[in-house]
């Protein structure tokens, strides 16, 4: 029994931030049904291609747990799946661009004709207001949101971050919103319209750095270097290089090996509890009762200097070593870990975090299993479909559709 069982979803999304959204319900158990143009499919199939002829890791690693279907929507024999299909589903989700599913036939009023109890799942670029029309992909959404002006390093450009907050954080969002319209509708019986803008998605995520908008107001951000560097603040929250956002200082230090492996670092946290824990492990005992150093507010003016200190201390010790010392003593930090270090790491493939998939096409791959853990729902990773891999099983089984039916969607080029 899977926490989703029993529940269809219309899959009728591209590129990333949908997708991630159907491969999380697909994990929960969710029958999702992947809806692709026939001959060309999911845009992603072919891009970033590595192994020639093979759908692209972009695309299978965010399509675990899906059956593909083709189906040409703006053919007439496609519009009648397409509407049997939302007849049938319990959430259709989709993430084209602003008027598109209008322009296919598919409004919210037409949908809800065909179906009171579905559940219309959307992401788009924008909210509604002056850019709602508007296309976005993930770097757009990181700049519209306020993560790029707040990224990056306070004499620096601004930065779009590695993490797909804008893509994937908006698929998060909207699962959330999906499976909240469900709970509803076990009580109103209703479908509902459920919209997650990738804008509104950042923004959520950069949600302290508007708390630090409104408190410029109140003076300078004393937890933020520029203020120990005696650098004046503007009016709009800076960027903040690798502060940390709380009121508990840290960064990122060189390790032993930084001069060769771009990885050698780690994350240190100065936090304020364990302060004399600190002073003993970087050999600054006499920092313990020292009225420059001995609170947090003496230590604001002078982050650089302890920061400095405790580099040539860490400098001194492979990241993992800093983690073995600093970790029985309280001290939060940790390592910078690359991605070949995440990969090989075992207990990630233990927990089912990483997971080895097999492909027909490619062979053996590494993806991101289910980052969510439910004790009652367990989650079998499945490879991503081929394009079209069950356009007529599904065309029969969920369906109903004859063979003859289906050989004559073929002949019209609508499957
Ligand atoms: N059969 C027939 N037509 C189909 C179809 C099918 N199965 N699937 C899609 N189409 C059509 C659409 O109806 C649309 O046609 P019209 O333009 O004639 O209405 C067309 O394909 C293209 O759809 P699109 O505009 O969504 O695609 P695009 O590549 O031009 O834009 C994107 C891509 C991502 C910029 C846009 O979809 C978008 O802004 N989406 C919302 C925001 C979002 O999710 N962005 C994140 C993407 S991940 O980085």
């Amino acid at each position: 029994m899977k926490a989703l069982e029993g529940i269809k979803i219309l899959d009728f999304t591209h590129v990333q931030s949908g997708p991630t959204c159907t491969q999380l319900l697909g994990f929960f158990g969710a029958d999702v049904i992947k809806v692709e143009r026939p001959g060309v499919g999911d845009a992603t199939r072919k891009q970033l291609v590595d192994v020639k002829g093979a759908d692209s890791l972009y695309f299978t690693m965010l399509n675990h747990n899906k059956r593909s279907i083709t189906l040409n929507t703006k053919t007439d024999s496609g519009k009648q799946v397409l509407e049997k299909l939302v007849k049938e589903c319990d959430v259709m989700v989709e993430n084209f661009a602003p008027g598109a599913l209008d322009r296919m036939g598919f409004s919210w009023e037409r949908i809800q004709e065909l179906n009171p109890r579905v559940i219309l799942a959307s992401v788009k670029g924008f909210g509604p207001g002056p850019y709602e029309d508007c296309k976005v992909y993930e770097n757009i959404a990181q700049c519209a949101g306020g993560s790029a002006s707040t990224t990056g390093f306070r004499d620096g450009v601004p930065m779009v971050t590695g993490a797909q907050i804008g893509d994937s954080g908006t698929g998060l969002h909207l699962a959330l919103g999906i499976v909240t319209a469900l709970f509803q509708r076990e009580k109103s019986g209703k479908g509902q319209k459920v919209l997650a803008p990738m804008q509104d998605g950042v923004l959520n995520l950069c949600r302290v750095k508007l708390r630090d908008q409104q408190r410029l107001k109140a003076g300078p951000l004393e937890e933020y270097s520029q203020f120990g560097e005696g650098h004046p603040f503007g009016d709009a929250t800076p960027r903040a290089g690798n502060d940390s956002g709380g009121g508990q200082p840290g960064k990122i230090l060189k390790c032993k090996g930084w001069e060769t492996d771009p990885n050698a670092y780690t994350y240190f946290i100065t936090q304020a509890a364990v302060w004399k824990n600190v002073c003993d492990v970087i050999g600054k005992p006499e920092w313990k009762e020292h009225e420059d150093f001995a609170t947090p507010a003496a230590r604001l003016p002078r982050l650089n200097e302890i920061f400095d200190a405790i580099e040539a201390w860490t400098m001194t010790q492979d990241k993992f070593d800093v983690m073995e010392i600093c970790n029985p003593l309280n001290i939060p930090v940790g390592p910078i870990l690359s991605m070949k270090e995440i990969a090989e790491e075992p207990s990630l493939r233990e927990t089912g975090t990483i997971v080895e998939v097999d492909h027909p096409e490619r062979g053996k791959y590494l993806t991101v299993g289910c980052p969510i853990k439910l004790s009652d729902s367990p989650v079998d990773v499945e490879r991503s479909p081929l394009l079209g891999e069950h356009t007529e099983e599904v065309l029969t089984e969920v369906l109903g559709y004859s063979a003859s039916d289906i050989e004559s969607m073929r002949t019209d080029g609508a499957i």
